[in-house]
Formats: structure tokens, C-alpha cells, sequence
């Protein structure tokens, strides 16, 4: 059997070879698009960043770097990841790139051991306060490798607080000082944690994850040329492939080439990285700029919806893509309100908030972030009625009938939002 019989599974149509895989396809894209996705770190990819992910360079080994490559048969995928990193560079300005981290925490791990010596100190953000679990956390390969200090969040406003940032760097003298979060609804400040890393001798990482797409549009300061390095992944507001990038000084290049490569990674994701080139290609183009400009005028509308509907918002509102609900003084528990909430058609998820009494597995907050929705179509009016649709379902008495009735509130909504309308009707993901 080889590809040229019929019915060999070689040839096969997903939905004919493996129907049980085809059918659980189908579901998630029924799910996905018959809900209202908020969670803050996901996005909706464009079908043709689904093709590339979806294509044949998933067969081919190319451990090494374009021209330079430890197999043969790389002449292709070497140019698909210098288009890669041809446009990351031409978006976001930097002088060296890396594109081959398969993920956002990979890219953070490659950029520590580009910098860094095992036991080195570093100064980051908390998780409880925002952070990220690879920048630091004692059971997350970073704590268990450097010596992490965490600063936080103000207790009266919950703004990084910039004095205790530089305090502590003062007290710790890190060798590398980590700015970016993935539950911080405004915008960091760059210029002031270079500042404080000059001040001590630190290096200055950014891990803009979360912002990549806003920064990308121009409507989040860029850390670039601030920061020595900058990580991030691509599928976050950046609306790309499921993968990591490193951008640096371009002294520090080989460095993180070889963390990446041989350090970390064996063969890069060719297939991701062409998903990578083309989500960059996107970036370039005035309809990615306007969205990610919509993106944040979602975010500003949904939280005055919600703080008009007597729902408390951490820092009491966002300059981001994200808002982050306080129930810290309510009965309802982060848990309980992200049930209601996909009951109310809505997906969201707990999040802690600074500060927390409740654990983590609990919470009393929830993160909400506006790109997935966005990048469907949904604009201020839609967000003016989630935010009733969710202030609704966080009334303390509210019944299962209120929240079925409420989940067709969600409903109509994205019905009027087509999801992928143009995959081929009756295929496996369509
Ligand atoms: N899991 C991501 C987030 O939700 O923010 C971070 O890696």
C-alpha cells in the first residue's frame, strides 16, 4: 500500500481514516464558534496560518539555522524561515530574531540560558500579581534553576510599584531583571525598569507575550531596543500559530541561537514557523492594525459596561487587551463565577488577582480579554451587551433559567459572527 491506493489510510480523508478524531474536530469547532471566547490569551488564527501549520513541512528535519543546517533537503525551509524572520523584523524593529521556540515558556527558557548561569539572580514579577509560572516559580524549571526575588503590585492601586521594583533590585543586584505578565490589565513601563536595570547592571528581559499583537499595532509602547531581549509567543493577541520567538541585541544573538539550538530544541516546528511567517505577513497589513486598535477600544467599553453593571475591575479598568475582575468582596469565588459564566455562554477563566485570600485553585477573580472576539468582528455595541450579559450572570441570585436565558443572549451574538465560514463545508474541521 502506498499513497497512490485509494484505500490506503495514507491517502484518506481524516473524516474517512479516523472518524473519531474527526468528529471531536468537528465539535470544537461547533464550540468555538457558538460561544463568546474571552479568554485573554487566546485568538482565532487565520485559516491560511492553518494551512501552513497543517502543511508538509511537518516532515522535514532542519536542525540548525537557515543555510547552516545539520541535514540536506533544507533549501525550501530555509527560505520559509528567513521570511519568518524577515518580517518579524520589519514588525517589530528588532535587530536579531530567533523563530524557532516552540513555545512562549521554551523562549523564556532559552533566554535565560543565553544570559544567565545556573543560580544567577533575577528579579520578575509574581505570579499571584500577574506573572508568568516561567518567571520564577519554584516548581517551574526557572526557580528551580536561578534564584528568583518577585516583585508585585501596589496594595492601593494595583500598578506595578516601580519603588519596590528598584528597591529590590537595589537589595538583590539581579543579574537579569524580568518585566511582562500574563494578568496585568495596563500598560508596563518600559523606559523605567531599563532605568533601574542600568541603575544596578542588570540585563533587561521583556516576555510581551500577552501584548505582542498590540505592540505589533502600534497601540502598546514596544519594548523593543528598551529591552536587551524580548520573548513572546505568536498565537496570543498576536493571532498566530501555537509557538514562540526570541528577539534581541544583535551582540546577544548567538547566544540565544544556541540556546534555542543546540541548548533546548532539536528540529524546529518548519510547519509552525511557515504559520509564523505568515502570522507576521498578517501583522504587516492596515486590517491587523485597525483590529488590534479595535482590540483595545473593546477592552475600554467592556470594562465600563461591567463597571456600570456594579462589577469590580482590578486597577478599575484596562489600557490592554485584558480586565480582571475583583469578587474579592463578594461570596462568589473565581470558580464559581467562571461556571456561571460558560453556563451564560461565555469562556473565561479564574484568575487570582493580587492579593488573594482565596487559592489558586479558587481565586477570587476572573481574567477577561477581548482579541479572540475581536479578530471575529465584535465591536463596541456587542461589547456593550456582553457586558451586561456578564454583570447579569454575576448577581448573586441569579437562577439557571436567567443564565439559560442569558447563554441565548451570547448566542445570538455569535451567530451574527460567522467562524471560519470559508474551510470546506463537510470536512473534518469545518
Ligand atoms: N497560559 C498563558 C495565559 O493564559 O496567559 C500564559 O502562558
Amino acid at each position: 500500500m502506498s499513497f497512490a491506493d485509494e484505500s490506503s489510510y495514507l491517502s484518506q480523508d481524516i473524516g474517512e481514516v479516523d472518524p473519531d478524531v474527526a468528529r471531536l474536530l468537528r465539535a470544537e469547532v461547533e464550540r468555538q464558534a457558538e460561544t463568546l471566547e474571552m479568554i485573554a490569551s487566546e485568538n482565532f488564527t487565520s485559516q491560511a496560518v492553518m494551512q501552513a501549520v497543517g502543511s508538509v513541512l511537518t516532515n522535514k528535519y532542519a536542525e540548525g539555522l537557515p543555510h547552516r543546517r545539520y541535514y540536506g533537503g533544507c533549501e525550501v525551509v530555509d527560505q520559509v524561515e528567513e521570511l519568518a524572520i524577515e518580517r518579524a523584523i520589519e514588525v517589530f524593529g528588532c535587530e536579531h530574531v530567533n523563530v524557532q521556540p516552540h513555545s512562549g515558556a521554551t523562549a523564556n527558557e532559552a533566554a535565560y540560558q543565553a544570559v544567565l548561569t545556573p543560580g544567577d539572580r533575577v528579579l520578575a514579577m509574581a505570579l499571584a500579581h500577574g506573572g508568568h509560572l516561567s518567571h520564577g516559580l519554584k516548581v517551574n524549571f526557572s526557580g528551580r534553576l536561578y534564584e528568583f526575588h518577585h516583585y508585585g503590585v501596589r496594595r492601593g492601586d494595583c500598578r506595578i510599584d516601580m519603588d519596590q521594583v528598584a528597591q529590590m533590585a537595589r537589595e538583590v543586584r539581579p543579574r537579569l531583571i524580568v518585566a511582562g505578565a500574563s494578568a496585568y490589565p495596563r500598560i508596563i513601563d518600559f523606559p523605567a525598569f531599563r532605568e533601574i536595570a542600568d541603575e544596578v547592571g542588570a540585563l533587561l528581559m521583556v516576555d510581551m507575550a500577552h501584548i505582542a499583537g498590540l505592540v505589533a499595532g502600534g497601540v502598546h509602547p514596544s519594548p523593543i531596543g528598551i529591552a536587551d531581549i524580548v520573548t513572546t509567543t505568536l498565537h496570543k493577541s498576536l493571532g498566530g500559530p501555537r509557538a514562540g520567538m526570541i528577539m534581541c541585541r544583535a551582540d546577544l544573538g548567538s547566544a540565544v541561537d544556541r540556546a534555542v539550538f543546540p541548548g533546548l530544541q532539536g528540529g524546529p516546528l518548519m510547519h509552525v514557523i511557515a504559520g509564523k511567517a505568515v502570522a507576521l505577513g498578517h501583522a504587516l497589513t492596515d486590517e491587523f492594525r485597525d483590529r488590534q486598535r479595535q482590540v483595545v477600544v473593546n477592552t475600554s467599553v467592556l470594562a465600563d459596561g461591567l463597571l456600570g453593571g456594579g462589577v469590580a475591575l482590578v486597577t478599575g479598568g484596562s489600557d490592554n487587551h485584558l480586565i480582571l475582575v475583583d469578587l474579592s468582596g463578594t461570596e462568589l469565588t473565581g470558580a464559581d463565577a467562571e461556571v456561571r459564566l460558560d453556563r451564560a455562554g461565555i469562556t473565561v477563566n479564574k484568575n487570582g488577582i493580587p492579593f488573594d485570600e482565596r487559592p489558586p485553585t479558587v481565586t477570587s477573580g476572573l481574567r477577561i480579554g477581548t482579541p479572540a472576539l475581536t479578530t471575529r468582528g465584535l465591536k463596541e455595541v456587542e461589547m456593550a451587551e456582553i457586558a451586561r450579559i456578564i454583570s447579569a450572570a454575576l448577581v448573586p441570585e441569579v437562577s439557571e433559567s436567567e443564565l439559560g436565558s442569558l447563554r441565548e443572549r451570547s448566542r445570538a451574538i455569535s451567530d451574527r459572527f460567522p467562524l471560519y465560514p470559508r474551510l470546506v463545508s463537510g470536512s473534518a474541521i469545518a
